[in-house]
Parts: structure tokens; sequence; C-alpha cells
């Protein structure tokens, strides 16, 4: 992907009926755009006009403001008109219509942000937040985006690099100068410098594991024989009616999600067709469809009726599903019993694998907070104080750089110590570098923009 001179255009809201709707333009020589659709001169930068907008054949279209940036100092970098027009999609596309006819082409998805990372606005990590921000599932989510789009992220790494730096100099400085007084390098100051720094990077990596949390969130299955308030489960859950609830056994026949934010982290949950053997040819693709979502999912909430207690069938669906998942047992219907014991020994947690089991109603509420505090346990959420909203890419650097800091540490020679300190330089180099991107990872990380950002 390289930088190309046209201009571009694009909407960048959301095609629906809405308040007002934002044309973006940018590229160079964007004066005779200005003239032809709104029939004046480019007014002062950063100051918003009142002006009529005409579309191709010469009529006012619409009336709406127009902010003019100069380049540099734009988004993209080049010059940028934003059209605020009323928010009709009509009115945007005929704008859009005329742009294309004056020779500007429409955008590619992520153009804007592209352009603004090839004349250095935004460096590659800014750009993914800005992605990050707008996919944003959870308040907590985009605050994290907004977070690194800031560079707080960056500015932690610039800082540790130019420490590494520091130590490399004056490593490299004692094989220069062997025979000089040059103090020897293995004194507790480095170990206790390396070692703060490996704090600080495991601190950076819980941030990230916590960010990646918040933005991919878990996949939370419901599974059980039928009738057990699955499907009533998912509704409580999500406050929605998202799923048919009837006394017949089998009514949910296809695979239900819902979504819910848990203290901040996005869930996404599956309520699933009963399991029990059956001929019904649909009910058995239902079933098999089960199987397929708990075998991708991350917790499994094991649903069985308080009244009819553990069964066989129920036994059964802990063990069949999938080792690696989280299991917890949800023992529903407890409204039916004044005072409901589950008389669960350990012996029998122990021996289904489950990691918790809660007792709970879905229809009077009751236990769904213990439920609750259960699931986010399991989530084992990392305890970072900082969450850091960046890519995946980065944690597999950060742990590069760990490791090499941890080797130095045991490093018997110098030059091995130096060595393991460049490839701890590097890896954090990568991590705020632009000089490492290859053209398959921006296509990668554009690729995930809309149109007209
Ligand atoms: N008393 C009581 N009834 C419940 C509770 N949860 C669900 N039910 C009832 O149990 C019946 C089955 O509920 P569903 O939520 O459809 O059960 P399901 O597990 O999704 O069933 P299938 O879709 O057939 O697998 C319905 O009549 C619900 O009203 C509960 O907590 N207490
Ligand atoms: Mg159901």
């Amino acid at each position: 992907m390289e930088a190309s001179p046209d201009v571009i255009v694009a909407i960048a809201t959301a095609p629906v009926p809405s308040g007002i709707g934002v044309l973006r333009l940018s590229g160079h020589g964007l004066a005779d755009f200005c003239q032809k659709l709104t029939h004046r001169s480019l007014p002062l930068p950063r100051l918003a006009s009142l002006r009529y907008f005409y579309d191709c054949a010469g009529l006012a279209i619409d009336q709406g403001l127009l902010i003019y940036f100069s380049a540099p100092a734009s988004f993209t970098g080049e010059e940028v008109i934003e059209f605020q027009t009323h928010g009709s999609p009509v009115v945007l596309h005929e704008l859009q219509a005329h742009c294309l006819a004056c020779g500007a082409r429409l955008a590619e998805p992520g153009e804007f942000t592209l352009r603004a990372y090839l004349n250095n606005r935004l460096d590659l990590m800014q750009v993914e937040a800005v992605s990050d921000l707008i996919h944003a599932e959870s308040r907590q989510a985009a605050i994290s985006a907004t977070r690194s789009l800031n560079g707080e992220f960056r500015l932690v790494v610039h800082e540790m690099i130019n420490l590494l730096v520091d130590h490399r100099v004056f490593l490299e400085s004692h094989f220069d100068f062997s025979d000089e007084d040059v103090p020897d390098y293995h004194h507790s100051s480095f170990v206790s410098s390396i070692q703060s720094m490996i704090s600080r990077l495991e601190a950076l990596m819980m941030g990230v594991q916590r960010g990646l949390l918040l933005r991919t969130g878990k996949k939370v299955v419901l599974i059980g024989v039928p009738n057990v308030g699955k499907s009533s489960l998912l509704n409580y859950l999500t406050e929605e009616d998202h799923a048919l609830v009837t006394p017949i056994p089998g009514t949910t026949r296809d695979v239900i999600k819902g979504y819910w934010v848990l203290e901040g982290i996005p869930l996404h949950l599956v309520d699933t067709a009963g399991i029990r053997s059956t001929d019904d040819l649909v009910e058995l693709a239902g079933i098999e469809r089960t199987w397929k979502e708990a075998s991708q999912a991350d917790i499994a909430l094991v649903v069985v009726d308080a009244a009819q207690g553990i069964t066989a069938d129920d036994r059964a669906i802990l063990e069949k599903l999938p080792r690696d998942i989280c299991k917890v047992l949800i023992i529903n219907k407890i409204d039916l019993f004044s005072n409901f014991d589950p008389d669960m020994p350990n012996w029998f947690v122990d021996e289904v694998g489950i990691s918790a089991f809660f007792c709970v109603s879905a229809r009077t509420g009751k236990g769904i907070s213990e439920l609750k505090r259960g699931i986010m346990k399991s989530l084992k959420v990392p305890d970072a104080d900082d969450v850091f909203m960046v890519s995946e890419r980065y944690l597999a650097l950060l742990t590069r750089a760990r490791d090499a800091l941890s080797a130095s540490l045991s490093g018997e020679a110098d030059e091995m110590v130096a060595e393991d300190l460049q490839v701890a330089q590097r890896a954090l180099q990568r991590v705020v570098g632009r000089e490492y991107a290859s053209d398959d990872l921006l296509g990668d990380i554009f690729s995930r923009f809309c149109i007209g950002k």
C-alpha cells in the first residue's frame, strides 16, 4: 500500500437517517472542490462555516457546516474538508457523487487512517487504537482505546527502550575500553534496573491481556438437558427476550446468541438446544450445534433442574464436555423449594470436574448475583492497574523482551548480556516502530476499518 495523491471521498457516518451526517474529502487541491460544492472559496482552516451545498446539477440540496483543515494539520496530514449535512443518506450520496464528478475517488476502508499513518500523523499502535475505539463494545474498552490513542502505552515502552540503550552503551564502552577503569557491569544497580524493567514489562503484559479480554470478551455457552431453564437464564442474564420459553421440552432447537456485559467484560452468551436422544431430525441437528458451540466455548454453564437433581443425563453432559473449558454447574428453579439444599459433596465436584456450582432461580433472580461473581472469578481477569487496548501482536513482543531481559540476568559474558539486551530492545522497538511494519501487516490492520475512517 502506498500513499496516493488522489483526492479521496467517503461518507463517514452510518448510512441511516440521523441528526447530522458527515462527508469527508482528503487530498490536495481541495479549493476547487469547495468552489464547486459550495459556490464559494475555502473558509479559514478549522472554522465552521455555514454553507449551501450543491449537487451535480448545481441545485442547493442542503445547508450545513463546512470545516476545512489545511495540510499538514489535519487527521490525514493532507488537506481535509468535512461537510456536515443533515443526516440524510440521499443528501450525502448526492454530495459524494458531486465530489466523484469533480475528480475524487471513493476511499477504500481505512484509507483516511492509512494516509494519517503514511504522513506520520499516527503510528501503527495509534492506528490500531483508532480501529479498537470504533469497534469498542463497552465503556471500558473505549476508554482503554483512547488511552492507547493518546500514546500512553508507547510512552512507557519508549522509556524502557531509552533505558536499554543506556545499558547497552555502557556495556559497549566496556568492550572497547576493557583495559581502562570501567566498573564491572554485573553490579547490583544493573541487576535491580533490569529486574524493575521486567516487573514493568509484566505489568504492561497484564494490562494488554486485560485489554484483549475487554475487546474480545469470552464465549459462554448454556448447556443441559431439555426444560431445565437454559433459555430462561439467557433472557434473565441479558435482560432481553431473546429466546422462546415454554414448558415443552425441546423448545430451543437452534443456537441463540445474546450479548451480555459483565463488569465491563463482553460475554457472548449462547443458548443451545437441550440434549436428549430423539428421532426428530430438526432437534438432532440442533443438538449437533450444541456440541459444536460447547467445543468453542471458554465457559460452559451446565444447567440442571433442582427438582430433578443431578441425573445420569446431566452427568453424561458434564463428562462429554471438552476437558479444557471451565465448567460451572447451575442448579436452577430453586424457587420451587422453600429452603433448597444442594447437598453437593466435594467428591462429586471433583469427579465431574466443575470449577464451581450455584443454586439459582431464573424466575425470581435468586442466587444470580452469586452466579455473576462466580462467572467473574472463572474469567480470571488479569489483575492490572492499567488497561491497554492494543493488538495481540504486542503481547508476543513484550514477552520476547521480558524473556531476553531475564536471560540477560544469567548471561555469563558481557557479550552475551549485550546480545540479550539487544534482543529486548529490538522487540520493544517493534512495538513502537514503523520500520518493521510489512505490507502484509498493514493490509491486515487497515482491512479492519470501515469506509470513511
Ligand atoms: N419455577 C421455575 N420455573 C422455571 C425456571 N426457569 C425456567 N422455568 C420454567 O421451565 C420451563 C422450561 O424453561 P426453558 O427456559 O424453556 O428451558 P430450556 O432449558 O431452555 O428448555 P429447552 O429449550 O427445551 O431445552 C418453562 O416453563 C420455564 O418457565 C425457574 O427458575 N423456576
Ligand atoms: Mg430453551
